[in-house]
């Protein structure tokens, strides 16, 4: 048997199928044997503190629910020739469909009007009339893997797409080298670019200003992508239009002004949450640990620490 370190929740699947290969010890349930966990399980919200990292000598490998892996310090894992694995791809439809029900439901006012025909405030009078969501310009921020399930979702509703990536891709999409650019000339932007030091604040005030009065923004990345406090300023004020929110600098707490106005959307941090897609970001969680102790190799490692594999 081989000792494992869980950090935060597992189903009752992946525990199942973890049980035959090893001891699970949870964290912040009593002790656990430190010199002999050579697996941690976590998530990417979690990730793995410094503190527990440093003092697991015999690790081998972090295997992470979640394709974003932000909260877990892979040059330090690298370096001490720990894998770290994600679960990349199995979620890109699913948080793309997020996406583009946040650009729907923003532009087509279907929370308000569902209050408006729940509340039986219909028979008073018709709710007002919303903005259509076909024929925009839309900026994705980030076209990776989910970016292009967005696009390709986005070609349904006649999309001229926009994209701002570090690195301009092969494809027929305009490309801004500049996100402020590219916020000036598109209806809305949608931020999709893993978090961590590269990205955060890249949404910052000028690029809120840039998107502007009529502008919407819609964040299924990280909180830490957008400058929360100027969006909150730029809400208030009216310079900026909308904004369609599943992730939040703090979360699970959101800033009280948001929870105030009614030109936001703001979900739970909901993205890939299906049962559907977790089942599937679960079974990757533990065919990379199982693989690891079959054969030493991976199957999604992070790119950081491909080279060890
Ligand atoms: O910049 P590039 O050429 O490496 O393109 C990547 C882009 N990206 C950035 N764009 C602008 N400024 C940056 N500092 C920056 N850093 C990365 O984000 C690429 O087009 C995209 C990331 O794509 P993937 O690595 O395929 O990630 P995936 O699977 O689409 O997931 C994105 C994120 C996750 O990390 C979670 O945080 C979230 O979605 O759920």
């Amino acid at each position: 048997m081989h000792n494992l370190l869980q950090i935060g929740d597992i189903t009752d699947v992946m525990r199942s199928r973890l049980e035959v290969a090893f001891k699970i010890h949870k964290l912040g349930e009593g002790d656990y044997p430190n010199e002999k966990i050579t697996h941690v399980a976590t998530n990417g919200h979690d990730g793995v503190p410094a503190e527990i990292m440093a003092g697991l000598p015999n690790l081998k490998l972090i295997s992470c629910y979640g394709v974003g892996y932000d909260a877990i310090d892979t040059n330090k894992a690298a370096e001490r020739g720990i894998l770290v694995t994600h679960t990349p791809n199995v979620l890109n439809a699913e948080v793309a469909s997020t996406a583009i029900l946040l650009m729907l439901a923003s532009y087509r006012n279907f929370l308000t009007d569902e209050a408006h025909a729940r509340s039986g405030e219909w028979e008073n009078g018709n709710a007002p009339l919303s903005y259509s969501a076909d024929n925009r310009k839309v900026g994705i921020l980030g076209l990776g893997r989910i970016g292009q399930a967005i696009a390709d979702k986005l070609e349904a509703f006649n999309a001229d797409i926009h994209y701002h990536t570090r690195n301009k891709k092969e494809v027929l999409y305009t490309y801004h080298a500049s996100l402020k650019d590219m916020a000036k000339v598109v209806d809305v932007l949608i931020c999709i670019t893993p978090g961590g030091p590269s990205t955060n604040q890249i949404v910052n005030a000028e690029v809120i200003d840039a998107l502007g009065q009529e502008g919407r923004l819609i964040n299924v990345s990280r909180g830490s992508v957008v400058d929360e406090t100027a969006l909150v300023a730029a809400l208030k004020e009216g310079r900026l239009g909308y904004a369609a929110l599943d992730v939040f600098h703090g979360e699970p707490r959101i800033p009280d002004a948001l929870k105030t106005m009614s030109n936001v959307i703001l979900l739970p941090h909901v993205g890939s949450a299906t049962h559907e897609t977790r089942a599937a970001m679960g079974a990757l969680v533990v065919d990379n640990l199982l693989e690891q102790i079959k054969s030493g190799q991976v199957i999604t490692s992070v790119p950081e620490t491909a080279h060890l594999t």
